[in-house]
């Protein structure tokens, strides 16, 4: 695809979104699909920028309520299209993960598409979905005996589940990493809440959770 059609469909793709159009998005997507390339650019420079612009206008008090579930929704028609022709990542090392967002929070576009990554990614992915109880991430955990846990929170108020279900697992299993992520979260709180890491985005995500795997690797063997 030449760079003018690249310019036009991400523009059409984040457009969509701010003003849900869901055929728009629909139409978009289903072109660049068309084009056979990576669907990654038109996933993060289209829909999630976007999103992006829809946040803005919600502080602005330009956008309500509504508008953001509309634009979700528009924004989930074009991910359904885009996420099965996202490239394979090799990543040489597969990990098991638990992931949702914590209770009382029911965002999920953040924590769907970090999912996606892990999934393109090999790994094996346990998704508890959204408004998930604190005590699940536990359950599941102790269940499928999974390297890592991944809490979700979009919200000032609900992130504050997450040392709580910080501590519960540690307290059954110090050596299982937990990473957290969303919005309000940033390293110092992070280190606060005593999870094991946060990434700003689904890349850094991956990358965080590849290298717990690695040093999760290294302590079995050192051990
Ligand atoms: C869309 C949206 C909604 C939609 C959600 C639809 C859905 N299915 O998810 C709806 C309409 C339901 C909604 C509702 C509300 N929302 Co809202 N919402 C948003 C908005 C505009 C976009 C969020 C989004 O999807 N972004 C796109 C994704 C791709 O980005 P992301 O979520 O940040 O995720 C990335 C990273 O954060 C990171 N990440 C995310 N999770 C994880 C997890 C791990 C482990 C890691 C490592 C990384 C990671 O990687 C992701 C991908 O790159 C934000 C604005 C914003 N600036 O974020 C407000 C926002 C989050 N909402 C807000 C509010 C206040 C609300 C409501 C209370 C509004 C109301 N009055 O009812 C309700 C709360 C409902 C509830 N109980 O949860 C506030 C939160 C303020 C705060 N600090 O607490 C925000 C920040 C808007 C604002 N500026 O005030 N919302």
């Amino acid at each position: 695809m030449d760079a003018a059609k690249k310019e036009e469909l991400l523009k059409r793709l984040s457009q969509g979104v701010v003003e849900f159009e869901d055929d728009e998005v629909k139409e978009a997507a289903e072109e660049w699909v068309a084009t056979g390339e990576d669907t990654y650019d038109a996933i993060f420079d289209g829909l999630v920028t976007g999103m992006e612009e829809v946040g803005r206008l919600f502080s602005a008090q330009e956008y309500f309520v509504p508008e953001m579930l509309m634009a979700a929704d528009s924004l989930y028609i074009g991910l359904d299209i885009l996420k099965p022709h996202m490239k394979q990542r090799d990543t040489n090392v597969k990990g098991t993960v638990v992931i949702g967002t914590v209770q009382g929070d029911v965002h999920d576009i953040g924590k769907n598409i970090v999912k996606m990554m892990f999934d393109v990614a090999g790994f094996d992915v346990y998704d508890l979905g959204r408004d998930v109880p604190l005590e699940d991430f536990l359950k599941k955990q102790l269940e499928t005996k999974s390297d890592i846990v991944c809490l979700s929170a979009m919200m000032t108020t609900t992130m504050m589940g997450m040392p709580k279900v910080i501590e519960m697992i540690k307290e059954k299993n110090p050596n299982c990493k937990i990473l957290i992520g969303g919005a309000p979260i940033t390293d110092d709180v992070a280190g606060k809440f005593g999870a094991d890491g946060t990434a700003k985005d689904a890349s850094n995500a991956l990358e965080e959770a590849v290298k717990m795997v690695v040093a999760l690797k290294d302590l079995q063997k050192n051990s």
